[in-house]
């Protein structure tokens, strides 16, 4: 079945089946495909092609590159339902948010194309009579794009749509746990270049392939910008390798997302916002709602909602009409279930986070989201796990709500439920949440691509998809000219 939905979406058999690394989907556990591993010779011979496809494509006028991203999102439009049952089928998402996710590759196609007709510099002012400054910004060269499992297709358009107007190369080595949907998406991104007609042979190239591969790509120094996206233990090792040989890098990595639910929120909003933002994706988005930081004064009315709420959601098949499907593999379960036994030991109270359909899905996990009300920020608190847990402390005064809020190694994604606008433009200035996503009366997940998207501490740092993230996909020339008969020095020197 998986099959003839790869085929519709112009995947070759021979990429997907006889290989010796099995892809499993998470739905029911079983095995859908086996892929061969690429070896880090042949990922060194990708890059030696994508950095020839560079030197052409740099070259190419910007809004012309743009016309190639404008094709892609056109085939991703006629392709959105296959491509999104995919997500379904190899990441566990229900329908809704398969479809989102695509619908987010093309709402940063849109972006991009905009944004090659822009790219804009700055003029500066110079000092000197006659002479000119402006800033301006150049194709950087093959990137490489590193992404995990939860997004599997999103985050490498996300990075791909911008690094191509910009007049890059792109060579992309998605999670090995979702090697189909990277093979459909460039089967699909093949599609938009022939449609194009006349772009260079590698402009864009998929590497499947594990750690050995990955390493290849980091390492080489004909890639000068590695932009990965996955847990901080992998930014810990990516971005010093690629800082050690003097590249750039666009880390967005763990996220520890809290809501702070401040006395006058409005209590309606804040559980749909909750349970989507905790509970959506099983809790296997960066931005998954992780602490809800609750006024004391309201902290047990929320908790009671949210427990009836819970006992409500159709966990799943999720092609079907659930809201929460499958764990990814049985490592996820495990960590799932080591974070809550962790947590009773701290002292915290479980709800919920049980293994579901057990008997129907032996080798799929599934389970109950779990609510777990803790005394205090402890260390299993502090830590990512990425499971639907959603972890529960009190407060009395917003400085310390605030304070919890940052109070963790992470700083991706945050919120406050609040009617009081002094808590919330407090929560969102210089000594509020120090998180990259700061929002107010929405939840940590789902933001729009057309803002710049990560954060910082153990995030990373990194800023990818909407504002000027392109930025850090060119590289930045500053330029003087001088027009005038005369050679004046700046700093007012004179030299003769
Ligand atoms: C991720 O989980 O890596 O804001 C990305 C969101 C999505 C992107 C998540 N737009 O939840």
């Amino acid at each position: 079945m998986v099959g003839q939905l790869l085929e519709r979406l112009g995947v070759q058999p021979h990429t997907f089946q006889g290989g010796e690394h099995a892809v499993y989907t998470p739905i029911d556990g079983s095995q859908i495909a086996g892929v061969r591993l690429e070896s880090a010779e042949a990922v060194r011979a990708k890059i030696a092609t994508g950095h020839q496809a560079f030197l052409a494509w740099r070259d190419v006028p910007a809004p012309r590159r743009g016309e190639l991203v404008r094709i892609f999102g056109e085939v991703l439009r006629e392709h959105k339902a296959e491509l999104g049952e995919l997500v379904s089928i190899e990441a566990g998402k229900i329908t809704q948010e398969g479809l989102g996710e695509v619908q987010e590759m093309i709402d940063i196609c849109d972006f991009a194309v905009g944004l090659s007709r822009q790219l804009y510099g700055l003029t500066i002012a110079s000092e000197r009579p006659g002479h000119h400054m402006r800033e301006t910004w150049h194709p950087l060269g093959v990137v490489g794009v590193i992404s995990a499992f939860n997004f599997p297709v999103a985050v490498w358009a996300w990075n791909t749509t911008l690094a191509l107007v910009a007049g890059n190369a792109v060579i992309w080595k998605p999670s090995e746990k979702t090697p189909l949907t990277a093979l459909a998406s460039q089967a699909l991104f093949d599609k938009a270049l022939k449609r194009f007609g006349d772009a260079p042979q590698g402009l864009a190239q998929l590497i499947i392939g594990d750690r050995e591969a990955g390493e290849a790509l980091v390492d080489d120094a004909r890639v000068p910008l590695i932009s990965a996206t996955g847990s901080t233990r992998m930014g810990r090792e990516v971005g010093p390798r690629v800082a050690a040989r003097f590249g750039r890098s666009i880390l967005e990595l763990g996220g520890n997302n809290a809501m702070i639910l401040a006395p006058s929120a409005d209590l309606d909003l804040a559980v749909r916002g909750i349970l989507f933002s905790a509970v959506g994706t099983a809790g296997q988005r960066c931005t998954t709602l992780r602490r809800l930081i609750a006024h004391r004064s309201i902290k047990d009315e929320v908790v009671t909602r949210l427990k009836a709420a819970y006992g409500k959601v159709r966990i799943g098949d999720p092609r079907q009409d659930n809201l929460v499907g499958p764990l990814m593999d049985k490592q996820a379960f495990d960590a799932m279930q080591s974070a809550l036994a962790r947590a009773r030991d701290e002292g915290g109270t479980v709800f919920g986070g049980e293994r579901q359909l057990q008997d129907r899905y032996p080798d799929a996990y599934y389970v109950s989201p779990a609510i777990v009300e803790m005394p205090g920020q402890t260390d299993v608190v502090r830590h990512e796990t990425f499971a639907p847990i959603l972890y529960v402390l009190s407060y009395d005064e917003f400085e310390d709500a605030l304070h919890l809020n940052n109070d963790v190694p992470q700083g991706l994604s945050s919120c406050i439920f609040t009617l009081d606008v002094r808590e919330a433009e407090r929560f969102q200035s210089a000594s509020g949440s120090d998180c990259g996503i700061a929002n107010v009366n929405i939840g940590t997940s789902g933001a729009e691509i057309g803002g710049a998207f990560g954060g910082e501490k153990e995030t990373g740092g990194g800023r990818e998809s909407g504002s000027d993230a392109w930025k850090a996909y060119m590289r930045r020339q500053t330029n003087t000219v001088n027009y005038s008969r005369q050679l004046p020095l700046a700093q007012g020197i004179v030299f003769d």
